[in-house]
């Protein structure tokens, strides 16, 4: 009998180096650049689907790194896919899953290349797919990470100007406690009291550490500390987040549904910060906000500093999910100089715009991809 569906043919991983606009201190690395893993997915009907994940500082932020992404996609998870049924997105991850344990980034960006290609081929915007969406924006938050209070300042009074960003999160973890609150403090007093500010340790404080830290800054008036003591000291957060009123968000901490169970079993955070990366995919994402949400955990829409595809990606799956009262830092397109896209995202009244149109509604700029590839030899002509 003869098959009418259309088929996945091949699949590229393509690495690409962006410079950011300034350097991005965390407390473990310092960011002067992004490397994102961009895969193209070519269906049997002439559909390509677009799809993109990132790591942060390498191997810095998490186990995953652009490279062993594309390793995982190349060596394990094309072979599985290819002559596979290109619109059955939830079958396709399923073989993908029973197969490769693990890299949630590698199979994030297959998952949004499919997306993206049913998406064109039914002629629906990637939420409609996830169940749709009555959001059109997501507000947004902007990391004023230069590592000096004064230009950070600066920085956060002209985009509040410019009506982009009016919640900021601060990086600390990098020097003493005393030091990182007294920064905290003057940009605090720069921006002004009607401003929110949240900031992320990076795992990078011990119990005692994160006791006099986290005191510190619920006297200030911080809305957030995310991730003050490693990721995997689960009852350690709890212990913190039973001391402080201040909410603890769990980032590295928290990758999926499974963590998202224990977690509120253990009361080890008050609120999930959710990324397709860590999740696995936009469909892993939401099933991880779901459980978080039935827990009565607060949502946070996270980023791995991805460009536009991922950062569009994300959005469309937060979009269509349960509210983020916590509000999302869907900013990574904001933090590269150029891009690979040929519409970069709108981000207005402190807010990203879902883009329209069909699959994740972007386009691949195949002279900005070329250019900025690392590999510019396997160029796949559309
Ligand atoms: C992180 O740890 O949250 C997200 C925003 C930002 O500035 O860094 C990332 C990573
Ligand atoms: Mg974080």
């Amino acid at each position: 009998a003869s098959s009418p569906q259309v088929r996945i043919e091949a699949i590229e991983a393509i690495l690409v180096d962006l410079p950011t606009i300034r350097p991005h201190k965390l407390a473990m690395t310092v960011m002067h650049g992004q490397t994102l893993v961009i895969v193209r997915l070519h269906c049997s009907d002439g559909t390509i689907g677009i799809g993109e994940t990132t790591s942060i500082g390498g191997l810095a932020y998490g186990e995953q790194s652009p490279e062993s992404v594309k390793l995982a996609i190349d060596r394990y998870i094309t072979p599985l896919l290819v002559g596979e049924d290109a619109s059955a997105v939830q079958a396709a991850m399923q073989r993908v899953g029973k197969q490769v344990q693990g890299n949630s980034h590698a199979k994030c960006a297959v998952e949004t290349a499919l997306l993206d290609a049913l998406g064109h081929r039914l002629g629906l915007p990637v939420h409609a797919l996830l169940g749709g969406t009555a959001q059109t924006s997501l507000p947004v938050l902007w990391t004023l990470a230069s590592g000096d209070a004064a230009r950070d300042v600066d920085e956060g009074l002209s985009l509040i100007e410019q009506r982009r960003h009016n919640v900021f999160k601060l990086k600390v973890g990098r020097r003493p406690v005393a030091e990182d609150v007294a920064h905290v403090a003057a940009i605090r007093k720069g921006l002004g009291d009607a401003i929110q500010l949240t900031i992320d340790v990076n795992q990078a404080w011990n119990e005692a550490q994160a006791m006099e830290g986290m005191a510190a800054m619920q006297e200030l008036g911080i809305m957030l500390v995310e991730q003050p003591i490693h990721g995997r000291n689960r009852r350690a957060m709890a212990r913190l987040s039973a001391r402080f009123d201040v909410p603890l968000m769990a980032d590295e901490g928290f990758n999926d549904a499974m963590d998202a169970y224990e977690i509120a079993q253990l009361g080890a955070a008050d609120i999930l910060a959710l990324k397709t990366a860590k999740a696995g995919g936009l469909a892993a994402v939401l099933k991880a906000a779901t459980v978080g949400e039935a827990a009565g955990l607060g949502l946070y829409g996270g980023t791995m500093l991805e460009g536009t595809i991922g950062s569009i990606a994300s959005a469309h799956a937060f979009a269509a999910g349960p509210a983020m009262y916590w509000g999302t830092e869907l900013f990574g397109p904001l933090l590269l100089k150029d891009d690979i896209v040929q519409q970069r995202p709108v981000y207005r009244d402190f807010a990203l715009q879902m883009p329209a149109g069909p699959g994740l509604g972007l386009a691949l700029d195949l002279d900005k991809l070329a250019h900025y590839r690392r590999d510019p030899d396997r160029v796949r002509p559309v």
